[in-house]
């Protein structure tokens, strides 16, 4: 799939070389040169007034939503990158920490970016890997993962994309995914988080 979207990408000019074909035969002036960009998630600075449409499972009723004020930030020395709140998955021990939002994919989507940014603040030794976080599609590979290996000193940007050809004109569920071992917590802070569907009619 991945080897078919970068074909279909890099060849924007065949496609427009053929695209007289296809507007010739197929009358389709409304898909002719259509190409742009749209954001799928809601509240994906998580500064809104509630958490929806967010979802929250949290194995350790962890609170994953925290405003700049919220004395754990200042425990943990890690303000939101945009304000007023940030999530933060993990801190428990033995902790399995969903966040997720279920987005309509256009069926025009060629591909989608997950990009944001990420603290990490973790008790652990970094020289293995004992706890894990993920960004993810339900159902796909997960797109970047972070460990306890990873931990930073600030906010450091992250991205990441897929191929949208299966999940074109249908729900996906994105996801922040964390795992944590027994013992000695990290914390994974996500901030400024969005999802965008590159469109291209053909
Ligand atoms: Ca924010
Ligand atoms: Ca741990």
């Amino acid at each position: 799939m991945g080897g078919s979207t970068s074909v279909a990408g890099s060849s924007g000019g065949a496609l427009s070389a053929t695209g007289g074909a296809l507007g010739a035969d197929g009358g389709t002036s409304s898909a002719t040169g259509s190409c742009g960009e749209v954001e799928l998630l809601t509240n994906g600075n998580f500064d809104g007034a509630t958490h929806a449409p967010w979802i929250v499972q949290s194995a350790q009723a962890q609170p994953l939503f925290l405003g700049w004020a919220d004395p754990a930030l200042a425990e943990a020395g890690v303000s939101p990158y945009s304000l007023d709140n940030l999530v933060m998955l993990g801190l428990a021990d033995s902790e399995v920490a969903l966040l997720s939002q279920t987005v309509s994919v256009p069926a025009s989507a060629i591909s989608l970016k997950v990009s944001g940014f990420m603290r990490i603040v973790t008790n652990e030794d970094t020289s293995t890997v004992f706890d894990r976080a993920y960004a993810e599609f339900v159902g796909q590979p997960a797109l970047l993962a972070w460990t306890n290996q990873n931990a930073n000193t600030d906010w450091t940007a992250f991205a990441g994309s897929l191929s949208a050809v299966a999940l074109q004109g249908q729900s996906a569920t994105f996801r922040f995914r964390v795992t944590t071992d027994a013992g000695a917590p990290t914390s994974f802070y996500f901030d400024s988080v969005s999802v965008v569907a590159s469109l291209c009619a053909n």
